[in-house]
């Protein structure tokens, strides 16, 4: 049997790519913003229904250019949660800048907003939560404190393409929003990510940033880097972007056949589904506590039957060994993040995931 991963990456026709990409023999141009790049901005603009979209190489450098761009005073704390990947840590300490690390709650795995103001002290200038596995974060209450305490907000939106809240895209919400277009993403231009804002003035310092801070060929206006999307990333997102809504349609199909699969059964938590929130269907996270003996066990029993379930997310990145030197590391000050990194797998979940091979998935998990 063939095995099944945690996820596959969504592809248009091969045809539909290539005639897409043909203009680029004719034209020769490959990158630095041409035509594809422009096309995937606008068509991502309405999509979202964002007036600025800026795209980038991948979703990590637009998390650091994105914070870069805040202009944020150097070692200023910033707060954010450990449950995500490496990136959104990392992007902070790249910045030169303190995280501070918020819990998150057990039902959605979002930063908890309870434990935010117990965490502001005079240096703190932001916040970077994240919206995991496209749960949306307590929006509402995160601009309240941002207004009451005058900080940034940046979300990392990775998993949250397409997702809304109350009607609203997910990429309205905050200063800016982060998200990632890499191939095992519901919405892929193979790697590559965009910064998504309201704010006119933050236009034209994310586009230097991402073309080493040139303005024009006079001026040089900020120490950036090569953060630029090339022509046949921009291409495949076009494609991509046309099909997303079927994709989605066809995600949301397998996640309700685990759901009832795997709801109510002891031991078994499932993530809680969202009120007013339309959901992109990105992973499917399921919580071991006290099951059977462990997460790991199931881990590997899959595995013995070809199936790859991952631990998205563990470590946890306030035990990560490189930031053993930050005050503010520890996993035991995160109990619910570390509860949550030390039992959760998320299942394999992709548009083409037969139903068959759902029941195949749990019936092993359930039957162990
Ligand atoms: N913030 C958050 C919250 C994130 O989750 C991420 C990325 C970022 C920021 C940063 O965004 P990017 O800079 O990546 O745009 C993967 C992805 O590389 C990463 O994008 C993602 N999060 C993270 C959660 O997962 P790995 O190391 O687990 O990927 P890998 O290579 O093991 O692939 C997982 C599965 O996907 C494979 O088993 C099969 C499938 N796959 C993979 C690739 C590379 C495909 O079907 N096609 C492919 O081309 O990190």
């Amino acid at each position: 049997m063939d095995k099944i991963l945690v996820t596959r990456s969504s592809m248009p026709d091969y045809d539909e790519y290539c005639r897409e990409i043909k203009k680029l023999w004719d034209s020769h141009w490959l990158t630095n913003m041409g035509e594809e790049h422009i096309q995937l901005q606008k068509d991502l603009e309405n999509f979202l229904d964002c007036p600025h979209v800026v795209l980038y190489t991948n979703g990590h450098l637009a998390l650091e250019c994105v914070i870069a761009a805040m202009q944020l005073p150097k070692h200023a704390e910033v707060i954010t949660t450990p449950f995500t990947f490496a990136s959104t840590t990392h992007a902070i300490v790249r910045n030169g800048l303190t995280p501070v690390f918020c819990d998150i709650n057990p039902d959605d795995y979002t930063i908890d907003v309870d434990k935010i103001e117990s965490l502001i002290t005079e240096k703190t200038v932001a916040i970077v939560p994240v919206h995991v596995y496209g749960n949306m974060c307590d929006v509402e209450a995160i601009g309240s404190l941002a207004k009451k305490y005058d900080l940034k907000v940046i979300y990392d939106a990775a998993h949250a393409f397409a997702v809304r809240y109350k009607g609203i895209s997910s990429a309205n919400f905050g200063d800016a929003s982060m998200f990632s277009f890499h191939a095992t993403k519901v919405f892929n231009t193979i790697e590559g990510g965009a910064v998504c804002f309201q704010n006119d003035e933050l236009v034209q310092i994310m586009n230097d940033m991402k073309n080493f801070g040139i303005r024009n060929e006079d001026s040089v206006m900020y120490v950036g880097g090569n953060a630029k999307m090339n022509e046949f990333q921009a291409a495949m997102g076009i494609c991509n972007l046309r099909h997303l809504k079927d994709e989605i349609a066809k995600r949301k199909i397998i996640v309700e056949r685990y759901r009832e699969n795997l709801d109510g059964i002891k031991g078994i938590k499932l993530s809680k589904i969202q009120e007013d929130v339309e959901s992109n269907y990105a992973y499917f996270p399921v919580v071991f506590d006290g099951f059977t003996d462990n997460r790991n066990r199931i881990l590997s029993d899959l595995a013995k039957e070809n199936i790859v379930a991952r631990r998205y997310f563990y470590p946890i990145t306030n035990s990560f060994e490189c930031y053993k030197y930050l005050p503010t590391a520890g996993r035991e000050k995160t109990p619910v993040a570390a509860f949550c990194a030390d039992r959760v797998l998320t299942l394999p979940l992709y548009a083409d995931l037969s139903i068959e091979d759902v029941d195949r998935i749990c019936g092993i998990i359930v039957n162990r």
